[in-house]
């Protein structure tokens, strides 16, 4: 009996130890590195409800919207839940009503909504507190929040609607870019961590990175 208890308290610490010490697999073995930029759409590899959680298991950006060529950008993790899409030419992303100046073929994690998050393994190089940066468009205000090793390290993000009512082509509403060197911030100790992007409040934003410290603008 004494036995059975000190296999099964042996047990229960080596899985403790697991959870604790428990991190992702970062996107094709290529970890972010922390301060600098998040690029949303290389979150952690092992699907839904360990890499992340979307409402659908579709990707209706990759293989939908964009639909199935062969491209790189039009089957960009295409069979996957989260749903990613890329700036487009022909008066889409690079339309008069952007706020900032947008980079072409360029992706980015659409189809937000509340109740979403993605994982990402990241490597800490320095440990500090940082500004979070944002490029985004949000269709109406909203909200994110950031954890670190599943706590909340950042409380509410507010993100700054887009829309713009001289826009009259209503999709277009979810193209309007704009960016902020500081929604928040966030202190980050060195070394290897599991970052947890969440959708609190408002889909309809598309997050193509955040920036983690100073902007390289
Ligand atoms: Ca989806
Ligand atoms: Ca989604």
């Amino acid at each position: 009996m004494k036995k059975r208890l000190i296999i099964i308290t042996g047990a229960a610490i080596i899985l403790c130890a697991f959870i604790l010490n428990h991190t992702g697999k970062p996107w094709q073995g290529k970890m972010q590195q922390l301060p600098g930029r998040l690029e949303c759409e290389y979150y952690d590899e092992g699907g839904e409800g360990v890499a992340y959680h979307d409402a659908d298991s579709t990707n209706n950006g990759s293989g939908k919207l964009n639909p199935a060529n062969g491209s790189f950008l039009n089957e960009f993790r295409m069979k996957e839940g989260v749903d990613i899409s890329y700036a487009k030419t022909g008066n889409i992303d690079n339309n008069p009503y952007n706020k900032v100046p947008r980079d072409i073929n360029k992706l980015y994690v659409g189809w937000t909504q509340p109740g979403e998050w993605i994982n990402y393994t990241v490597k800490v190089n320095k440990a500090g507190t940082y500004p979070i940066g944002v490029l985004y468009t949000a269709n109406g205000n909203g909200i994110i929040s950031v954890d670190i090793d599943g706590k909340d390290a950042t409380g509410p993000l507010n993100i700054n609607t887009t829309h713009d009512d001289r826009d009259t082509v209503a999709w277009r509403q979810w193209h309007h870019w704009n960016s902020s060197d500081s929604i928040g911030s966030i202190t980050l100790k060195k070394g290897v961590h599991v970052l947890t992007l969440h959708i609190i409040t408002n889909g309809n934003m598309n997050l193509d990175f955040l920036n983690f410290g100073k902007s390289l603008k």
